[in-house]
């Protein structure tokens, strides 16, 4: 009850910041975007982490109003970084599901001038199973505007092959518990050259998230996927690191 008011308190506040973790290519190394992640400065108990927060807010609706603030603030900052990188932003199922959400992106992408190809949307497979036609909707909306789906922790939900066929997205995002155990467990590299060979039949890119080790980066090049994220190429930074990480990269 205290952290769902000081919830709403801390959205007048403004006192959510967004870090951003950089997604790298693996045929070529370059960094192709950034993956917004939500932080909470509280007074008292200093940074918090959206799995602290995100499960309440979404319990109370708060999410709505929170989610709505960090699509137009990463929006809003990936303009002022020096190149064109795409920025991914996490949804909430209830977001995803939400009658304002289209409106919602358009709004983001009006104030920001973002163009809609540089905006990726996660959403886990929760967000797909309730309202298939709705959610089928949603996402022919998102495309026919530009704006790019990935599915992330792919593998960890209800997954259903159905919907991969059914629905139209861009992205499954390997869960880290997968790749987490790659170089130590035969079965975890089933799971993601299973992942992989999957998203190539339906022609959806792949990214790997939170890759930590050499050996893993080298097993999941040779596995054909496309992109990882993770320790190993950068913890989320604040948004005033962007830039000089880039230079520094470049
Ligand atoms: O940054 P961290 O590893 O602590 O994130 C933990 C979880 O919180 C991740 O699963 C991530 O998807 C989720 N998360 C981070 N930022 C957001 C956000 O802005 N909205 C939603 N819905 N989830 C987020
Ligand atoms: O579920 P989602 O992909 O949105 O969550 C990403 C979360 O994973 C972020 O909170 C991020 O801080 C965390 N993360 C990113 N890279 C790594 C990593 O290499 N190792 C671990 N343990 N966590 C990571
Ligand atoms: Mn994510
Ligand atoms: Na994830």
């Amino acid at each position: 009850v205290r952290l769902q008011q000081e919830l709403g308190h801390a959205l007048a506040a403004e006192q959510f910041t967004l870090h951003f973790q950089p997604q790298m290519k693996l045929d070529t190394g370059e960094v192709i975007g950034f993956e917004a992640l939500v932080r909470w400065q509280h007074s008292e108990r200093g940074l918090i982490g959206p799995g602290e927060f995100i499960p309440v807010a979404e319990e109370t609706g708060q999410i709505v109003s929170l989610g709505n603030w960090v699509l137009r603030e990463a929006c809003r900052l990936a303009t002022l970084w020096p190149e064109a990188l795409r920025v991914a932003v996490n949804l909430s199922a209830v977001q995803f599901r939400s009658s304002s959400l289209i409106e919602l992106v358009d709004e983001a992408l009006a104030m920001s001038g973002l163009p809609p190809e540089r905006l990726e949307l996660e959403i886990t497979e929760s967000a797909l199973i309730e309202d298939h036609d709705g959610a089928q909707a949603t996402l022919m909306a998102l495309r026919s505007r530009g704006v790019r789906v990935a599915m992330d922790d792919f593998g960890t939900g209800y997954s259903s092959l159905a919907y991969l066929r059914r629905f139209p997205l861009d992205k499954l995002k390997i869960d880290g518990m997968f790749v987490r155990s790659l170089d130590s467990d035969e079965d975890a590299q089933a799971v993601v050259t299973a992942i992989i060979s999957l998203a190539r039949a339906l022609h959806l890119d792949t990214t790997a998230e939170g890759i930590e080790t050499a050996e893993q980066l080298v097993m999941l090049k040779a596995l054909g996927c496309d992109d990882v994220q993770g320790y190993l190429i950068a913890r989320p930074m604040p948004s005033a690191e962007v830039a000089p990480y880039l230079t520094r990269i470049r």
